[in-house]
């Protein structure tokens, strides 16, 4: 099939989880078009089967807040057009599906062109909540041609947000577990590592990462490693000197080769108020590194507590930096839980196991056109 692809390229669970599909399809055979304002983070865009299509957006002194969603649009119905795509598959409802419908409607005269939306969190349990988002994102939603969420807890999210009867298909996210794999002979770490990646946003609850090293520390000489940015760094960069444990603390940033870092760590940390589904643990998983995380949202879908990770009540520091504790001080639950991880990892959200699935509503999608 000819598809195109439209995601946020920069960091973000949603752009990810885009790329990676558009990578697996392309390995696949199928012709991938990328239509987005940047390249996608992790896209080489030589590679076979594999188009990107750039959105210029065009600035004017009149525009205080330039349209991007047009300038898509249009992007959308030149490249569908000029190569003939079959259907367009946009990650994030906000703006990507109003602009992928505006797309549908050019072009109608000459080419059908249906699109799938995939909703991945934010876009129904934060953004697309609110009144100033609402009234589109129902609209787009109930226009898309296909519809998928990335998790159980999120399909009833969006039925019960928006209030919508349509059809919704539940394709969990997935990883390529030979590209996200443990290291060869690792050697144990003499100071354990515990692990956090997000974009730092208040919905991560980053502070607690903070929280539960200060107290996992009063048992184990542990550190943490913090990876991505955003705006709540500072107020956890300033809870770790208040808590005395800024030394045991790094701060990483943004980085652009997760696979790499992740088999490094013992442990990861994903303490968030709500997770439409936890695409970090679930790299994790695949180098078997047990995750600790929260129970919300979608998590638990992925994660069974006690067997390939540990969960714990939102903001229960207390009960997460247990479940941290036990791990580090038994090595054999560690291996066990390690193996259990890699194993869910490989058993249920493998890529072939998951991009057949997208293979197929595609299919039902365009039969239905
Ligand atoms: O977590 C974020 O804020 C980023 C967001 C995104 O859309 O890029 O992530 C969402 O999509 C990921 C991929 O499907 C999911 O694994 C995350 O759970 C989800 N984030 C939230 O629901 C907060």
């Amino acid at each position: 099939m000819k598809i195109g692809i439209t995601c946020y390229p920069t960091y973000g669970g949603s752009g990810i989880v885009a790329t990676e599909l558009g990578l697996e399809l392309a390995q696949r055979g199928h012709e991938i078009h990328f239509i987005t304002y940047a390249a996608p983070i992790r896209l080489d865009t030589t590679l076979e089967n594999i188009h990107y299509h750039e959105v210029d957006v065009v600035t004017y002194p009149l525009f205080q807040y330039p349209p991007y969603d047009l300038a898509l649009a249009s992007r959308m119905a030149e490249v569908s057009e000029l190569y003939e795509l079959d259907l367009l598959h946009v990650h994030y409802a906000i703006p990507h599906s109003v602009s992928a419908l505006l797309a549908q409607q050019m072009v109608a005269s000459r080419r059908k062109l249906p699109f799938v939306t995939t909703l991945h969190g934010t876009d129904v349990t934060l953004v697309g909540a609110d009144p100033t988002y609402f009234p589109i994102t129902k609209f787009s939603i109930e226009k898309s041609d296909g519809v998928t969420t990335v998790s159980d807890f999120l399909r009833k999210e969006t039925i019960d947000v928006f209030g919508v009867s349509r059809p919704i298909q539940l394709i969990h996210n997935f990883v390529n577990c030979d590209v996200y794999r443990p290291l060869d002979n690792r050697p144990t770490n003499p100071r354990p590592r515990l692990l956090h990646i997000s974009n730092f946003r208040p919905v991560k609850r980053v502070q607690d990462c903070i929280r539960v090293l200060a107290e996992v520390r009063k048992h184990v000489d542990a550190e943490l490693w913090m990876a991505g940015d955003g705006p709540e760094r500072s107020p956890a960069e300033r809870l770790a000197h208040e808590l005395g444990i800024a030394p045991s603390v790094r701060f990483l940033g943004k980085q652009d080769h997760i696979e790499r870092l992740i088999p490094q760590t013992d442990i990861l940390l994903m303490p968030s108020e709500r997770e439409a589904f936890g695409l970090a643990a679930l790299e994790a998983m695949a180098c078997g590194v047990p995750p600790v995380a929260a129970e919300s949202g979608g998590v638990t879908e992925l994660i069974t507590n006690g067997v390939d990770g540990y969960l714990a009540p939102v903001g229960d520091v207390e009960k997460l930096s247990a479940c941290v504790v036990q791990l580090l001080e038994d090595r054999s639950l560690a291996q066990r839980v390690s193996l259990a991880a890699r194993h869910t990892a490989q058993t249920r959200f493998a890529t072939s196991a998951v991009i057949p699935q997208y293979e197929e509503f595609y299919q039902d999608i365009v039969n239905q056109n």
